[in-house]
C-alpha cells in the first residue's frame, strides 16, 4: 500500500482524478467498516446484527502523500456508501481537533451532510459538489451520507499537526443525530424533536 511521504517535502502537484475520484500520487487507504463504529449509532441491536450480519464498510479515507505531521497540510478523500442502521444513516465517526485548528472540506459527489458541535451549539451544513464546508477551530465534525442511492464523496484539507480526538465524541456526542425521513433527511437533536431539513 502506498505510504505518506517523509518531510521535507519538494514541491509536488497532485490531481484529482475526477472519474475514479483519486488523489494521484496516492497514499494511504483507511477503511472503516461498521464494527469500527462501535458505540455511535443509537440503536446498538440494529448495529450489531448488521455488524454480523457481513459488516458492510461504512467509508474510506484515501489520502495524499503529504504527512500528518505538525507544518504540513495534507489532503485526504473520504467515500462514504449509502446506508443506515435503524434508519440513522451511514455517518463518520467524527473527532476534534485537539490543536483547535480549522479545516475545509469540498464536496466532490453525492449529497452530504457536514455535522458540527462544539460540545453546546449544533451545525448542520449541507454539502454537495463544488461547495466548501468551513470547519472553524473548535467544533467537532462528523460527515453524513443524507442521499439515498449514491456515495457521498468530498476532500479535506486539514492542518498536519491537528491530531484527531476520536474519544471526545465518544464522550460528548454530536448533540444531534441524522435519519432517514420521508421528506429526506431529519435531524433529530436530542433531546428535543425532529428537525426536517431541506
Ligand atoms: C477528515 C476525516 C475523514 C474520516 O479527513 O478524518 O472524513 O472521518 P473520521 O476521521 O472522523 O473517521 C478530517 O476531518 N480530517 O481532519
Ligand atoms: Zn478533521
Amino acid at each position: 500500500m502506498a505510504d505518506f511521504a517523509a518531510p521535507p517535502l519538494r514541491p509536488f502537484s497532485i490531481r484529482l482524478d475526477r472519474s475514479s475520484l483519486e488523489l494521484l500520487p496516492a497514499g494511504p487507504v483507511l477503511t472503516r467498516r461498521l464494527s469500527d463504529l462501535e458505540g455511535l449509532f443509537a440503536d446498538e441491536a440494529a448495529w450489531r446484527a448488521d455488524v454480523d450480519n457481513g459488516d458492510p464498510i461504512v467509508y474510506t479515507v484515501a489520502s495524499s502523500p503529504v504527512p500528518e505531521t505538525a507544518t504540513e497540510l495534507p489532503q485526504s478523500i473520504t467515500r462514504i456508501r449509502p446506508g443506515d442502521v435503524a434508519g440513522e444513516l451511514y455517518f463518520t465517526k467524527g473527532h476534534m481537533h485537539p490543536v483547535a485548528e480549522g479545516e475545509i472540506y469540498l464536496g466532490l459527489e453525492g449529497e452530504g451532510g457536514l455535522l458540527l458541535f462544539d460540545g453546546t451549539d449544533i451545525e448542520f451544513l449541507e454539502i454537495t459538489p463544488d461547495r466548501i464546508g468551513y470547519i472553524p477551530p473548535g467544533w467537532a465534525h462528523r460527515s453524513v451520507n443524507v442521499g439515498s442511492n449514491d456515495d457521498y464523496s468530498f476532500l479535506a484539507v486539514y492542518p498536519g499537526g491537528a491530531g484527531h480526538d476520536y474519544g471526545w465524541v465518544l464522550e460528548h456526542g454530536f448533540g444531534a443525530r441524522v435519519y432517514a425521513g420521508a421528506a429526506g433527511a431529519e435531524l433529530r437533536s436530542y433531546p428535543q424533536p425532529a428537525l426536517t431539513l431541506g
